[in-house]
């Protein structure tokens, strides 16, 4: 025993801590670097092209899983990947709100354990830098209580921020250890240029560098959850540089360069149908500013790779590589939320207009209103992204390049909201067994095809750490795990899988065993894929194998039954009143082109509205004034057929008020849905047309509103490409007050 191990030993005798077992320094130390709101193929190793050369080293001399999958969000994979549960039985089956249900209280529960509190009795001790957001942190209401923050979840160390999004330069909710802070009055941390992707990397390398001073010989379990690259879109000036002119050719042939290159890598079958485009850059009135959103995004995601570098870095200055085992993952696919692009444009003044705020203000909002030094935030469509006065999102078609080749986006359970890379290195254990391993890693590294999930990073750490899932922790009965541990596949062996594969998010919700896979959204039929011949989705197999849906079906309602998932719908709260993150507008002056996020939009759910609408379809026969919402719930104001129509979509089903008369040239229209369901339609005070739905529109549509087309999921019978060529002079939508 050296002198260093045998100090630690009688130093934590002394201090009365569990006794530290005499093979802890044997044990791995480990180190989970969780990235937010990353597609499947944005990162080099899975075939982007943003420079990430630190974790494609890590790959090249590790290990890539090519079938990895989170739970498609950011709460419900943090609570997944902290418990070894599924979200629901954490406590965490939607978002941080309390639906009344123990499946969605929106808080960590105590009948769950994290991975530092399972890896303490094995002598770990833990920190944590990043993203919290298994507790509310965003009012300073929510903020108040402390009890499920990370040291009180066994961790002994923690710099970051509790709620789950906000700004770079100036984030919310920031907190050190039990301290509420701010980026301006921290006396512990204050770069020259502060930046919270550099704040995390910082503290990640400070925990390793003060571990090895003061915890000799004991093994340490990291967190690093980097909120990069969620938005909003902000980098540094000099990292967006890089990036310039790189998306000027917009999505298509990055698309294209994306399949070539996960092809040669290994990661894409040809089998896999390429996606019809999402957006069409041809449409794309502002190229400039779109082309600005991705090289901005590109740069958040580099600039999370340098940060790695540096933690690498300080464990290899420490002599602690090769014993620490280190799992890269991604909590969701890339994400299509409109965030910021749909109001007006707003230019940069010439100095700051709002009062500066003082040191000890915190930003509570994480959509914060004025920059520190008082520039207002500004946001929409032309406001160049990258700054700390500006809060935008990258948008629906830079979503679907960054989720290539799948399909859909963060908040669904298709392959492209829930697949991941994962990344696992460990030299002291992962080695080179064959020639054949060798010529992988020449070509970037050994590919693993096992699938597996979140659930499976705690049992994989236990596993490694030797450390034992308890029954047990603070007097309550803890839920058995439910992963398998992927540590047999680091060193070639197979491992036995006794469950499918299971996942819900807002009632989109999939299962999955073997190759077969069901998948369904919200209020939608299920949907089955061979995902070994068509991982992107396209070629619908339910109709012709309905033996097998019916048992996978049977395989999901038993697990959802099992798993505080049902009844589906409670993530909506109560009477589907949901968040209160809804606009409270009740009044929407829109013009063409306008996009009004979710969370922006009307808030429509079980009120009535009216639309007013006065516009020039010159000869255009075809194409959507406004639409709100998707397949499953909305409304749309369009023309068809040379006629104008308006219908709502609810669970109730679908009912359409059309004009007779040709809609051609100029026209006024008003389209009202009464909150009995009841629909009318008039143009040019003619007389009214009406039909009738059973009810209002039940809950707030997932799609936000579009002006002059719908799109993502479609609410009437029109084509994915249903843009309306005439001209909208105005548009004005009400709500009727609850
Ligand atoms: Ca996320
Ligand atoms: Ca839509």
């Amino acid at each position: 025993m050296n002198r260093s191990v045998r100090f630690a030993l009688l130093a934590a005798a002394f201090m009365g801590a569990p006794a530290t077992p005499l093979f802890a320094a044997q044990r791995p130390n480990i180190l989970v670097i969780l990235a937010d709101d990353i597609g499947f193929s944005d990162i080099g190793c899975y075939g982007g092209e943003i420079a990430t050369p630190n974790l494609d080293a890590l790959a090249a001399s590790g290990l890539r899983f090519t079938q990895f999958y989170n739970t498609g969000r950011c709460c419900p994979t943090r609570a997944s990947l902290l418990t070894g549960l599924h979200p629901h039985q954490a406590g965490v089956g939607h978002m941080m709100g309390d639906r009344g249900h123990d499946g969605y209280r929106g808080n960590l529960n105590r009948r769950c354990v994290t991975l530092a509190e399972a890896l303490k009795p094995a002598g770990y001790r833990s920190y944590a830098a990043g993203k919290w957001h298994v507790t509310p942190g965003l009012t300073a209401k929510a903020l108040a209580d402390a009890h499920n923050w990370p040291l009180q979840r066994g961790f002994d160390r923690y710099y970051g921020t509790i709620h789950g999004a906000g700004s770079y330069f100036d984030p919310s909710s920031l907190v050190r250890d039990n301290r509420l802070i701010t980026m301006a009055n921290d006396p512990e941390y204050q770069p020259k240029e502060f930046y919270y992707t550099d704040a995390i990397a910082d503290h990640a390398v400070r925990f390793v560098r003060e571990h090895a001073r003061d915890q000799k010989g004991r093994p340490f379990f990291l967190y690093v959850a980097f909120t990069a690259a969620h938005w909003p879109l902000h980098a540094k000036e000099s990292d967006i540089a890089r990036y310039k002119g790189r998306y000027d050719g917009g999505y298509e042939p990055v698309r294209a360069a994306r399949r070539a290159n996960l092809k040669e890598l290994g990661l894409l079958d040809e089998r896999w149908a390429p996606l019809a485009p999402a957006e069409r850059w041809e449409d794309v009135k502002d190229k400039a500013f779109e082309a600005r959103c991705m090289e901005v995004y590109a740069a958040q995601i580099e600039s999370m790779d340098r940060g790695i570098e540096r933690i690498v870095g300080e464990l290899k200055a420490q002599g602690q590589f090769e014993n620490t085992l280190i799992l890269y993952v991604q909590d969701n696919g890339g994400c299509a939320e409109g965030v910021g692009r749909g109001k007006g444009f707003t230019p940069r003044g010439d100095k700051p207009s709002l009062p500066p705020m003082g040191k000890d203000e915190p930003q509570f909002n994480s959509t914060p209103k004025q920059t520190r030094e008082g520039w207002p935030v500004r946001s929409g469509l032309g406001v160049m992204p990258g700054g700390s006065d500006t809060y935008i999102a990258y948008g629906r078609g830079w979503a679907q390049v960054s989720n290539t080749p799948f399909r859909e986006y963060k908040h669904w359970t298709h392959e492209g909201g829930i697949s991941t890379p994962l990344i696992v290195h460990w030299p002291a254990v992962i080695k080179d067994e064959e020639e054949g391993d060798a010529a992988a890693r020449r070509r970037g590294g050994r590919l693993v095809h096992a699938p597996g999930q979140l659930v499976d990073i705690m049992a994989t750490c236990l596993d490694a750490a030797g450390a034992t899932y308890p029954t047990e922790f603070r007097g309550e009965k803890i839920k058995p795990l439910e992963g398998t541990s992927l540590r047999p596949l680091f060193t070639g062996q197979a491992i036995e899988r006794l469950r499918p594969l299971v996942w819900e998010h807002e009632g989109n919700r999939a299962v999955r065993d073997g190759r077969w896979k069901l998948v369904a959204e919200e209020n939608q039929p299920w949907e089955l894929y061979d995902v070994e011949a068509d991982r992107s989705e396209c070629r619908d197999l339910a109709s012709s194998e309905p033996e097998r849906v019916k048992a996978l079906a049977a395989a999901w309602e038993a697990w959802a039954a099992r798993a505080d998932v049902l009844p589906l719908g409670t993530w909506r709260g109560k009477d589907g009143a949901e968040d209160d993150a809804l606009s409270k507008e009740r009044r929407f002056t829109l013009k063409a082109g306008d996009r009004l996020d979710r969370t922006e939009a009307p808030a429509v759910a079980k009120r009535g509205f009216t639309i007013t609408a006065k516009f020039d379809a010159g000869a255009a026969r075809d194409g959507v004034i406004v639409a709100q919402g998707g397949k499953a719930h909305g409304y749309a104001l369009y023309i068809a057929d040379g006629r104008l129509h308006f219908t709502a979509r609810s669970s109730a089903g679908r009912a359409t008020a059309s004009t007779p008369g040709p809609a051609g040239g100029a026209h006024s229209a008003i389209a009202r849905l009464d909150s009995d369901g009841a629909l009318t339609l008039t143009m040019d005070q003619q007389p009214i047309l009406t039909a009738k739905m059973g009810g209002p529109i039940a809950v707030m549509p997932r799609d936000g509103l579009d002006v002059g087309s719908d799109s993502g999921g479609l609410v009437g019978p029109y084509p994915a490409s249903n843009r309306f060529s005439g001209s909208i002079e105005s548009l004005i939508i009400e709500i009727e007050e609850p």
